[in-house]
This record gives C-alpha cells, structure tokens and sequence, in this order.
C-alpha cells in the first residue's frame, strides 16, 4: 500500500495484514491469474470473481482464518446495492433498546464505522474475533469465498441486490467522483460491467448466489432489492426485523418507532450527517496514510436514475442480459 492510497469503500481504511495463511502468497498467485485495467485499479479474476489485487490477500484469509459462530449476522450486499443504507437499518433495529433516535450513534458515525467489513479491511478479521457475540459484519464477497461453515452453522445473512441498471450507474459515478484516474467512458465501462468485469462481479453471478441461498435456507437467507428497500421501507423494516428474531411489538408498531428507524436511517437524514458529508477523511495506519470520501456513499439514492445517463440502447442491452442471465432464477427486476 502507498503511503497515500486512495480507497474505494469496500476497502476503506485498509491496512496490510501481517499474518496470513500460507497459502496466501498472493504475489505469485495474482501473476497466474487473468487480469483486466480499466476501472480504477485492475481488477484479477479469482475463484469467478473480479477483485482489486491488494484486496486478494484478504479475500483468501477470510475462507481461511474467519472463524464464524452460530449467531453472527452478516450483511452481504453487492457494491453499490445498499450496503450502506442496509448497515444503518440493522443496526438500529437490532440495537433499539439501547439508543434513542436523538442521541444515536448514527447521528456521529459512519454506518461503515459500526459495523465492520471483513475481507475488506484487512484488521477487520482481528476486529471480528474481538467481538462479542451476536456480531455483526458485513461483506461484499461471494457466498463461495465464505468459510464453509457459513452455510451450516446457522450463521443469519441480509443480502441486498438492486436493479443492474442502477447499480452499474452508482458504480461509475463513484469510481469517477473518488479516482479521477478512472480512464473509462459510460460505455466501456458498460461494456465491462456486462461482461461481468466490475469490483465483486459478474454481478449475475453474486446475486444468484445469494438468491438461491435464499430460497434453500429462507430462515438463516433473507434477499432484499434497493428498490423494495425504497418504496417500501417500514416493511422492509418489519421483515428484517423479524427475521433477525427481534420483531417489533404492538407498543413500538403504536410508538411510532418503524418510522423513527426509517427517518434515521433515511437518504435525506443521514447524507446530512457531518461524519457522511465529508469529501475526505484520512486515516493513518500501520505507517501507512488512507484517504476516503464518506459523502461518495450517498449521491442520490434513487430508483431508476440510469434513465439520466444511459441510452435507450444499453438499457435494452443490459435488460436482454438480465433476462438471458436470470432466466428460470424468479429473480426478476
Ligand atoms: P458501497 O458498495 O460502496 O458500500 P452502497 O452503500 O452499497 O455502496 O451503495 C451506494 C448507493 O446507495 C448510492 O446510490 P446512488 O449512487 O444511486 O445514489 C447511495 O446514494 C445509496 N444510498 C446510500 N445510503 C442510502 C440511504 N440511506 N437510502 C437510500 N439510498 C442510499
């Protein structure tokens, strides 16, 4: 890591770790594996998944080192589907009895600073064995590069997945605002994305995954899209809320507290927070000095926005690929 790294969110605040598995000599590995520029770092293709090189390392101490426990909750959400919005919403709902809505941590925190990434900054893993239980982590890794167990021990996972067209655009616009290096144009990059070549991606593959997790394990899998997220969000509240064993009571459904958790953790509340408003944060680490830009994680928070950016051609073309990719799933958009 350079002295002065610029980060995208999915490795913000990321530091090298010193102890990794053996396996993990990711220097020769990555010289293996197919590798494309275009986004803003290149990207190498492991294990079916496009991931930013100095994550790799991380990427493979997870399936290696994270040691789960049956009452971890993680929030598994494909870049610039929600995680963010997802990681406020659980955390408030999980956590209500402890906070009030006018002196929450929210109101000074980032969503990312209270619920820890793992595979993504690298302390993380050391985070989370820390952690007293039930925790709760989030990640933008495939269901395949999670420990095994992750299937078994009857770990609970919220996955979010949000209509391609969106989520491409988001991508872009935040690979633009935060890496003025990005050398793509809407179009190649639309072109990449469709191939499947985009941070985390092929993105039919990640949602798939999850998807079908969903529909064999519905009590332990719960899937969500941004858009059901948006135009219905005291359900969604609910529906988390009871699948994460915690459901609301008569008292809190008459108190109101549904909509204190939706108004709290809305776009409009907290893009207006100080820590979520700032261009640039520093972080200094292991030696090493880490920039991101909290304010990137919220431009607009709207369903449907790609009709501003793209043309009727790529809508087409990207909506055949969703058709041929999803066919037969029931996973619609
Ligand atoms: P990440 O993958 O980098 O963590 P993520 O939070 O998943 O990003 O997605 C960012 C998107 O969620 C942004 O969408 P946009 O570019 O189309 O605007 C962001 O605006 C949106 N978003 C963030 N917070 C909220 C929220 N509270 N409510 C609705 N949308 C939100």
């Amino acid at each position: 890591m350079s002295a002065m790294a610029h980060l995208h969110s999915e490795d913000m605040e990321s530091r090298p770790r010193e102890a990794v598995s053996s396996k993990t000599h990711t220097g020769s590995l990555i010289a293996t594996l197919p590798t494309k520029e275009g986004w803003s770092t290149p990207l190498v293709f492991y294990n079916n998944c496009w991931i930013r090189p100095h994550s790799l390392k991380d990427v493979m101490a997870v399936q290696d080192m994270l040691k789960l426990r049956p009452d971890d909750i993680i929030l598994a959400a494909h870049p610039k589907c929600g995680t963010t919005w997802l990681k406020a919403l659980v955390f408030t709902i999980l956590n209500r009895s402890r906070y009030t809505f006018t002196d929450h941590p929210l109101l000074t925190v980032r969503p990312h600073q209270l619920v820890p990434f793992i595979a993504l900054r690298p302390g993380d893993l050391d985070r989370a064995e820390a952690l007293p239980s039930p925790r709760l982590l989030s990640t933008h890794l495939p269901l395949p590069l999670l420990p095994p167990a992750v299937s078994t021990l009857g770990c609970r996972i919220v996955c979010v997945c949000r209509e391609p067209k969106d989520a491409f655009l988001s991508r872009w616009h935040f690979e633009k605002k935060l890496h003025q290096g990005i050398s793509l144009g809407t179009d190649e990059a639309f072109a990449m994305f469709s191939e499947g070549c985009s941070p985390y991606g092929p993105f039919w593959d990640r949602y798939l995954e999850y998807w079908k997790e969903s529909l064999a394990r519905p009590r332990e899998v719960m899937f969500l899209r941004y858009e059901e997220m948006v135009s219905d969000t005291p359900n969604v509240i609910r529906k988390l809320a009871s699948f994460l064993g915690v459901p609301f009571t008569r008292e809190e459904e008459s108190g109101g507290v549904v909509d204190q958790v939706a108004d709290l953790c809305g776009f409009t509340s907290l893009s207006n927070v100080d820590a979520n408003r700032a261009d640039r944060v520093e972080v200094e680490h292991a030696g090493a000095k880490l920039v991101f830009n909290p304010s990137s994680l919220f431009r607009k928070g709207e369903v449907g926005d790609w009709v501003n950016h793209m043309s009727k051609d790529m809508a087409a073309r990207m909506d055949q690929l969703v058709a041929e990719k999803f066919k037969g799933s029931g996973l619609t958009f």
